[in-house]
């Protein structure tokens, strides 16, 4: 108690001494009883340049920003809605005429380097919408609450990537029959500023690095990747945890046994293997590395809050996921989950991709109402209603979104 009284003595008197933040004058200083804190320099923090103005910053350092779910509504996600989960600093002077990509590891038949010229001349190019959902998406519903961004809906993305195979990259360099995983390493920098250091070095197993859609990639939405969201390079491997798509890219290691890098082991990225209790423990043995990306799906129109003339009937629409599986069946429910209403559901562009889904709603009579949306996949596996199982880093909550709406 007694600190934080110090403190607030402390910003009190910083107030009525220097009366200003940013340079501006706090006009009413006087008034502002001593238990107050001002909001101060924190309310004024610019998102990352280039990003759209409704996007919700979770943290400035490093950056870690959200897109509110009516943001989401475009059918590809476009760079300035697109959420950002950094677990570093960003890189310094990136020179994208002199990168280099290197292959190497045990299971690596050579050591071989290669400039992004290299990879856009030497191997055959592809185009894939490819859906990108951060694990801790939905955290904020866990009780209790398990530390990391509490990310409510929107840390997830389904942007247009185009580049190479990393199959045929690395079948050129060559993959020795032992080979059990890839884990890449990108160029950001580590909070603690020590150079040894990554902020984040995860991987695949070789099945999901050698399928079709899993590129190393230099474009997004048809232009070269922001610098937010990986310049030059990028490995983009769609329906796992987002990440698993190392940005700033400059190697990837053909790995002997699990790679081993940040963020491999204890609870990052990792879960129960068997359900426990919420807020209980678990030995490290006994958490299992996340893989595919459970079903999930997000209402992108209406925004919740919005009122509707009675009578009128409400076209509903947005996104549903799968993680590698498609999505078969898609459902709203006007009533709490008594009764659900099936949707239109397209086809994915390409197989990860997010499917668009939409439907018409009639409302009985005026009031207040919630609408809520599961989507199933391919398996029969649907959306859990409520939060689905505690575990202790708060991933994989793929309950249904809801939003609310008053009619009349
Ligand atoms: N090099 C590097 N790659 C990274 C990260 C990072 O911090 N550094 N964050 C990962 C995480 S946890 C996520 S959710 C996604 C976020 O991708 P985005 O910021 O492009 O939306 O990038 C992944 N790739
Ligand atoms: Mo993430």
């Amino acid at each position: 108690m007694e600190s934080t009284n110090n403190r607030r003595s402390f910003i009190q008197k910083s107030i009525l001494s220097i009366a200003t933040v940013l340079g501006s004058d706090v006009v009413f200083a006087k008034h502002l009883p001593k238990e107050v804190e001002i909001l101060g320099e924190k309310a004024f923090i610019d998102l990352p340049e280039g990003k759209n103005k409704d996007l919700m910053l979770l943290n400035d350092r490093p950056w870690n920003v959200e897109t509110p779910p009516h943001l989401l509504d475009d059918e590809v996600t476009p760079a300035d809605k697109m959420f950002v989960r950094n677990n570093g600093n960003l890189p310094e002077n990136i020179d994208a005429s002199k990168w280099e990509l290197v292959i190497d590891g045990e299971s690596a038949k050579a050591r071989k380097v290669f400039t992004l010229n290299d990879l856009k001349t030497k191997f055959k190019t592809y185009t894939y919408q490819l859906t990108l959902e951060c694990a801790g998406n939905g955290r904020y519903g866990f009780s209790p609450q398990t530390s990391g961004n509490q990310w409510q809906d929107g840390a997830v993305s389904c942007a247009e990537w185009t580049g190479v195979r990393l199959r045929d990259v690395l079948e050129s360099v060559g993959i020795n029959a032992d080979a059990v995983y890839i884990g890449y390493y990108g160029k950001d920098i580590h909070l603690s500023g020590d150079a040894t250091k990554s902020p984040i070095s995860r991987g695949v197993p070789m099945k999901k690095a050698l399928e079709d859609e899993t590129l190393l990639a230099w474009a997004m939405n048809g232009k070269d990747i922001p610098v937010m969201h990986g310049f030059p390079l990028r490995l983009v491997v769609g329906g796992w945890p987002a990440s698993v798509s190392g940005k700033w890219l400059n190697r990837i290691s053909i790995r002997n046994k699990v790679h081993d890098g940040e963020k491999m082991s204890g609870h990052s990225y990792r879960v129960p293997s068997y359900p426990i209790e919420a807020g209980g423990k678990i030995a490290d043995a006994d958490l299992k590395i996340i893989e595919s990306m459970p079903v999930k799906s997000v209402i992108t129109y209406p925004k919740s809050g919005a009122m509707l003339e009675e009578g009128r009937t409400l076209d509903l629409r947005g996104h549903a996921w799968a993680g590698d599986l498609e999505v078969k069946n898609m459902e709203i429910s006007i009533d709490f989950g008594a009764t659900w209403q099936k949707c239109e559901l397209r086809k994915p562009k390409n197989r990860l991709a997010w499917q668009r889904w939409s439907t018409k709603v009639n409302f009985p009579k005026k009031g207040y109402y919630e609408i809520w949306a599961k989507a199933t996949d391919a398996n029969g596996i649907g959306q859990p209603m409520i939060i689905p199982a505690w575990n202790p880093g708060g991933y994989l909550n793929n309950s249904c979104h809801r939003i609310a709406v008053k009619i009349g």
